[in-house]
């Protein structure tokens, strides 16, 4: 779903209405092409300032359709509060040799640029984004959230050649809450096409696929309390409200994965429990995007302790000036 309007005040009801249909939504030129300039400039002052020399080489594993070779050493785990460096898998080559150049290796950069990084803080904030479409916190609101926290933020470059896929999951698997809450914001700062590997969707399955497993920190007690593992979600596995449950899915049956190709400056919008994914760039065009994810932090929604991104000591971001 694609819509062309949204005012500085939110989502429109249309939008709100195709967002609740469907998962996911796109709002074209959410951002201006100065600001899509700077954030870019931004992403190459960072990976600038990457010194490979003392960086442990940490991959970024999705860990593929199971998650269970997901990425989780320290570096990974302790980069909550933090700007650090993961790279492509095929950045290496068999025998472990780096074999692109630093600026083409990197896999993403995460995971409190919102925080660290003045352009992306500014994003979250809606200051210096003239001509900014939809402000983050005015489509918090307009999608009802009470305490809405940004609680990670990453730029993902899909690599040319290399950049990997992502398979098919949903977001609230983690970022649990119970209920689950999570919210991605997705912007393109290049062009996201079929060929250097742009989102798609399968439309409604926010509606219908409930949270079965979690990526949780691997318990101390039981195993060497390193790492990460995927387990089954004991909790609530879907959001509160009527509309969603897993009955839904016959009637839904039938639903493929439709693409998202976007203009940079587009910003999408992708439920928690909306199952979505991205192919392998094996163009020679690079993707680069900013994504980052709200919860609820209002009473009756618990952010699970054994999740893998833990609370930095101020506490995930308040949206909400
Ligand atoms: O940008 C991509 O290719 C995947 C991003 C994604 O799936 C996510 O942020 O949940």
């Amino acid at each position: 779903m694609s819509s062309d309007t949204a005012p500085e005040e939110g989502l429109t009801p249309d939008q709100l209405a195709a967002f609740q249909r469907d998962g996911y939504l796109i709002i074209p030129d959410a951002l201006s092409p100065s600001t899509v300039s700077s954030l870019l400039a931004e992403t190459q002052r960072l990976l600038d300032t990457l010194d490979l020399s003392t960086h442990p080489l940490t991959r970024f594993r999705t860990g593929g359709e199971t998650g269970d070779d997901h990425v989780g050493d320290d570096y990974f785990l302790s980069s909550g509060d933090k700007i650090r460096f993961f790279l492509e898998d095929d950045a290496f080559d068999s025998s472990g040799n780096l074999i692109k150049p630093k600026h083409r290796a990197v896999n993403k950069i995460g995971h409190y640029l919102h925080v660290l990084s003045p352009p992306f803080a500014s994003l979250l904030s809606g200051s210096d984004n003239e001509g900014m479409k939809a402000s983050p916190a005015a489509v918090a609101r307009s999608l009802g959230f009470t305490d809405p926290r940004v609680l990670q933020s990453m730029v993902i470059c899909k690599q040319p050649e290399i950049g990997g896929a992502v398979p098919p999951h949903m977001d609230s698997t983690f970022l649990y809450t119970d209920p689950p809450s999570a919210v991605g914001f997705w912007y393109a700062l290049e062009d996201a096409t079929l060929e250097n590997g742009c989102l798609s969707f399968l439309p409604g399955s926010h509606r219908w696929a409930p949270v079965e497993k979690r990526l949780v920190r691997k318990d101390a007690e039981i195993k060497d309390g390193k790492g990460t593992e995927m387990v089954a979600n004991q909790g609530s596995k879907f959001p509160k409200g009527e509309g969603y449950g897993e009955e839904l899915q016959n009637e839904n049956g039938q639903a493929e994965y439709v693409s998202g190709e976007v203009k940079a400056g587009s910003l999408v919008l992708i439920h928690g429990n909306l199952l979505h994914k991205s192919e392998k760039n094996t163009s020679q065009k690079g993707r680069i995007i900013y994504t980052f994810h709200i919860i609820e932090g209002a009473e009756g929604f618990e952010y699970d302790k054994r999740n893998w991104l833990q609370p930095p000591a101020e506490g995930f971001t308040a949206l909400y000036g």
